[in-house]
């Protein structure tokens, strides 16, 4: 028997009044768990306001339900619980929700081994490859059905975070609990055609551009007669781009695992211009290189494959940081 979730279904029952939040700059798995759970409440009758700061992708206005999630919580309340998804930290949840008197008992549900435990119950799972895993597993806790348009919401935030299904946080789980949102109503063929054959032009444009700025940088430590120098590939872009190509700032999301593609490389990184002298820098590992790591030392956070952090200062300093931590690591790793 599952009793993680036993607090938390203990404020569904108890509650009528709830809001749903996830992460700033959400993707599959913040929007899809956010509406996973908003909906499952709808469905027995709950009200439910489902709030994300930024807007929701366009890539991922599609999901059911994504045409109720308001940007706004001035006036709302008092509720009697928030369910937050998918994030580490209090902050991600946007200054709306950080400023709102009354948010109820917080549930934090999350997967981020970097969650900082932020809620007054909280349930993190670092094995659940998605947050959507642990809002199924939250449904089936709770005795909610999940309906087609609860299985659409949580296949794709597994499928996304999962890289479809092809990084190592994919466990026999996912691929079980995938299917049975298949079964549920999910379609495969026309969730992927929406998500992943649905680019707009202004994105392979600004793709190009920032294609364009990749370098390999090649580790070696001296070590003679080893023929696989591990590299660090990286991948800038800049608001200039942005400005040329009519691309928004989400559409580099992802941009980051052509830097980790490369043959030979075991860090991709991404720097994106986030402001004057301040840059948000994503982070892809292939190996052993944990990039989690290396994010929380400046301030971030994320898993041991992907992760990222906001840092100020010129591009070259922050490269030159960066690309000397991640030799740090590699050299390590090699002694080791
Ligand atoms: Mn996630």
């Amino acid at each position: 028997m599952d009793n993680r979730f036993d607090k938390a279904v203990e404020e569904i029952r108890k509650g009528n009044k709830f809001l749903v939040v996830s992460h700033v700059s959400p993707e599959g798995d913040a929007v899809g768990s956010l509406l996973g759970v908003a909906l499952a409440l709808r469905s027995i009758g709950k009200d439910a306001t489902a709030y994300l700061e930024d807007p929701v992708p366009e890539l991922f206005k599609f999901l059911p339900g994504a045409d109720t999630v308001v940007h706004s919580l001035d006036g709302a309340g008092p509720f009697d619980a928030t369910f937050a998804v998918d994030c580490g930290q209090r902050e991600r949840l946007g200054k709306g929700f950080v400023d709102l008197k009354h948010p109820g008992t917080v549930v934090n549900i999350d997967h981020h081994a970097t969650n900082d435990r932020f809620g007054d119950v909280n349930v993190i799972v670092p094995d659940a490859s998605a947050a959507g895993e642990l809002v199924y597993d939250l449904c089936k806790a709770a005795g909610i059905p999940i309906n087609k348009d609860i299985a659409v919401n949580l296949y794709v935030a597994i499928h996304t975070d999962t890289g479809s299904f092809r990084y190592s946080s994919a466990t026999p789980e996912s691929f079980i609990k995938a299917g049975e949102l298949v079964r549920l109503g999910a379609e495969p063929w026309e969730i992927s055609r929406r998500v992943y054959e649905n680019h707009p032009a202004r994105k392979y444009k600004l793709l190009g551009m920032v294609l364009s700025t990749l370098e390999i940088i090649e580790a070696a430590n001296g070590a003679a007669g080893t023929n696989n120098v591990p590299k660090i590939a990286t991948l800038v872009v800049t608001k200039e781009m942005f400005r040329q190509t009519g691309a928004e700032k989400d559409q580099a999301d992802g941009f980051v695992n052509y830097a980790r593609g490369i043959e030979g490389v075991e860090v991709g990184v991404l720097f994106r211009e986030a402001g004057p002298d301040e840059y948000k820098v994503s982070m892809r590992s292939k190996g052993d290189i944990d990039v989690a790591a290396i994010s929380q030392d400046f301030g971030g956070g994320g898993h041991r494959n992907a992760a990222g952090f906001t840092v100020k200062g010129s591009l070259d300093e922050i490269k030159g940081r960066v690309v000397a931590i991640v030799k740090e690591r590699m050299y390590a790793a090699e002694r080791s």
